[in-house]
């Protein structure tokens, strides 16, 4: 038939189409429709469980051989596989067609096109369906985020999942999934290889982009890929690089002596029991940071006063101070115990034989406690050290006839358990408490000299790996009452040593950006030290406040290299503390109840939050649960989410902080293996390594960003 001769006769046609539609039923065909025929379609091959190339087409005619519209043309699949629909309705051109994907056998699969009373109807179509290749099918059952930072380990929550299916059409196990970048200019980071499991599905764990712009991601398996929805990756902000400082939040008193409870509390206290001109008497304040700010803060009783005392942590969290003030130079004998548990100090302890005024309390690893230095209550230095065990003080004068300055710089050495002394003078020392001299019980072994010729007095030092300490800045007055060389100005230099190594020596360190005394340094949960506060200046302590180095730095022990960083707002100089907080921030505070020669230190009854910068870096791993308790040399399980991202493991101890020290903070890397829900982590081997107590667990990925801290007890 012509062309020309179908149109005539199709307006009719049409219209006689329309009304059987509307009159409902599709068994009344119009009066017209008189044949079904195959246009296009039979015949074909395909893959198994796959669609076949090109579309089954029928073609409905009136008695003259001219289409007919609106036929319901029904379809079946014959039992294997599937039709995109079972009834169309035949267009203008007369013509209705399926897509067909073929059942899971191989051979000849057949599809009907019947409309009923139709000469011609039902039709057979024939395919024959060959074995397929593997891989038949890839799709995404979780895109990546719509945005992320560069070079961000994306959150578990939009890591990609890919669901792959065989030429079966069944979830296809075992088979490697690739991801590559389909588009973006970049480079995809993490593990670009997954591997189905026995559901057919592949999870990607640590996947993220370095670049910016907009990406895709393409996911192959086998001959089958697909690509993802376009993800929007943004530069890292410049926090990223300097961190960053919060405002600044009130206390009720300067908060120069700083501890962070077991109870997540911070314990604190300064001069006097309340700000500038207050009372003497600097009794504690215990801060619950998850209840209010710092002026909720409760006091704390106490029967002795603690400004000026040293401290440590116990083996059962509980803290241990040691002497006082009685007055400027002259210290008192009292110990004080202070249980987190009831938030109250233990009275009745049994008294030093020494006042002390400035003294370190160091934890051994077997729970004894020491104290050294500081001046009585004559204002006489205090050479003799003591230590606590079977909860009584004993001397120790075999360490009688060494000249120690104030607030000793101690760590326990992880490789023979003595007191390292690292500062400040400008020779360093072990003492042995079960060692014997001339005196008696305790021994001093000399141990090396600083690269740094001068003493360091109010520089800091911080054992940031079992074994290794950091010593910095410090020095700067010439009229300070030790034996050893001075300058008349701190110094920048920074010094390291690993007691670990057969001959222990101190080695350059590098050089921070400014020279500082009365800073403070934080050993970071990603290994690195923070640097905050002190002055620049010269003499005991500059007030000036152009002299104060309010930029804080960060040493990287992994390239020994300096990094400044962002600048706080307040002079903190004499009597400022710094704290590693469990979030992962640094509170850096007080300053103040002092005098500067003639001149008084402003008081600073307040703190600021340092953000560093692995808190700009995009999204955190997290930590669902771990043992509150473990044990030396156990390996135990953390989980997380994040278990894919985890490249590190540690853990630092409590601080607990005063006069540019912090006697409670130190780490370890801890060594641990990746499991499917988290990280198997082992316990240090030794209390050598760790002394027993509590530490806040972190686990970081590979940009060094940290978790938030989890709190565990080692005995
Ligand atoms: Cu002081």
């Amino acid at each position: 038939m012509t062309r020309a001769r179908q149109f005539t006769h199709s307006a009719l046609a049409t219209i006689l189409a329309a009304v059987s539609l509307h009159c409902g039923g599709d068994t009344t065909q119009p009066t017209t429709a008189a044949a079904i025929e195959i246009v296009a379609g039979d015949g074909q091959s395909g893959t198994v469980g796959a669609a076949l190339p090109s579309p089954l087409v029928v073609l409905v005619t009136d008695a003259d051989g001219n289409p007919v519209q609106g036929v319901t043309v029904h379809w079946d699949a014959a039992g294997a596989g599937s039709v995109s629909a079972t009834t169309v309705q035949s267009g203008s051109d007369g013509r209705a067609a399926v897509q067909r994907v073929l059942g899971p056998t191989p051979g000849e699969q057949t599809t009907t096109a019947s409309v009923s009373g139709l000469q011609g109807s039902p039709i057979t179509f024939t395919a024959t369906a060959t074995e397929g290749t593997g891989g038949a099918g890839i799709a995404i059952a979780t895109n990546p985020p719509t945005s992320a930072l560069t070079g961000e380990v994306f959150d578990p929550s939009v890591q990609p999942v890919l669901q792959v299916t065989d030429a079966n059409n069944a979830p296809a196990s075992g088979v490697q999934v690739t991801a590559a970048l389909a588009s973006g200019s970049g480079t995809l980071e993490g593990s670009t290889t997954a591997t189905t499991d026995a559901g057919g599905v592949a999870r990607f764990g640590d996947l993220g982009i370095r670049g910016t712009g907009s990406f895709t991601l393409a996911f192959t398996a086998g001959a089958s890929s697909v690509t993802s929805a376009p993800v929007e990756v943004q530069p890292l902000p410049a926090e990223a690089t300097t961190g960053k400082w919060g405002p600044v939040i009130d206390w009720p008193m300067v908060p120069l002596h700083m501890h962070l409870l077991p109870t997540g509390k911070i314990l604190a206290w300064g001069k006097y029991d309340s700000g500038v001109n207050g009372t003497m008497g600097g009794r504690p304040r215990l801060w619950d940071p998850a209840a209010g700010p710092p002026t909720t803060a409760r006091m704390i009783e106490v029967d002795t006063m603690l400004f000026c005392a040293g401290h440590a942590f116990m083996a059962d969290g509980k803290l241990m101070t040691s002497g006082g003030h009685k007055a400027d130079d002259k210290g008192i004998d009292v110990t004080e115990i202070f249980d987190p548990a009831s938030e109250s100090f233990q009275p009745g302890l049994p008294k030093m034989a020494f006042g002390r005024w400035y003294p370190t309390v160091t934890e051994l690893p077997d729970g004894r406690m020491l104290t050294m230095a500081g001046r009585d209550s004559a204002g006489q230095v205090v050479e003799i050290p003591e230590i606590w065990e079977n909860n009584q003080w004993v001397q120790l004068p075999g360490g009688n006839g060494l000249e120690i300055p104030y607030y000793p710089r101690n760590f326990v050495d992880p490789k023979n358990g003595l007191v390292f002394m690292a500062g400040e003078r400008i020779q360093s020392r072990w003492f042995d408490v079960d060692g014997s001299s001339a005196g008696g019980r305790g021994r001093w072994i000399s141990g090396p000299m600083h690269i740094y010729l001068k003493n360091r007095d109010y520089g800091t030092a911080v054992m940031y790996e079992a074994g290794k300490i950091l010593y910095t800045g410090g020095g700067g007055d010439t009229g300070w009452p030790t034996p050893d060389p001075k300058a008349n100005v701190p110094t920048a230099i920074a010094e390291k040593i690993d007691l670990n190594a057969a001959s222990p020596a101190w080695t350059s360190a590098g050089t921070m950006a400014f020279p500082r005394r009365h800073l403070n340094s934080t050993v970071l949960p990603d290994g690195q030290v923070l640097i905050t506060g002190g002055t620049t200046g010269g003499g005991f302590v500059d007030i000036n406040v152009g002299d104060a180095a309010r930029n804080a730095e960060l040493w990287n022990p992994a390239t020994n290299q300096w990094t400044t960083l962002a600048a706080n707002s307040k002079m903190r100089v004499y009597h400022s503390v710094s704290l590693l907080l469990p979030d992962g921030t640094v509170l850096h505070g007080a300053s103040g109840n002092a005098m500067a020669g003639i001149q008084v230190v402003p008081d600073e009854n307040n703190h600021e939050i340092f953000s560093p910068p692995y808190l700009f870096k995009g999204a955190r791993p997290t930590i669902t649960s771990a043992p509150t308790d473990v044990s030396y040399g156990q390996t135990f399980s953390v989980a997380t989410p994040n278990a894919a991202q985890i490249t590190g493991v540690r853990w630092i101890k409590l601080g607990s902080v005063t006069h540019a020290f912090d006697a409670g903070q130190r780490a370890n890397t801890l060594s641990f293996t990746p499991t499917a829900t988290g990280v198997d982590v082992t316990a240090p081997a030794s209390p050598n390594l760790a002394p027993p107590g509590h530490y806040q667990l972190f686990i970081l990925n590979r940009n060094g960003v940290p978790s938030a801290g989890k709190l565990v007890h080692v005995q």
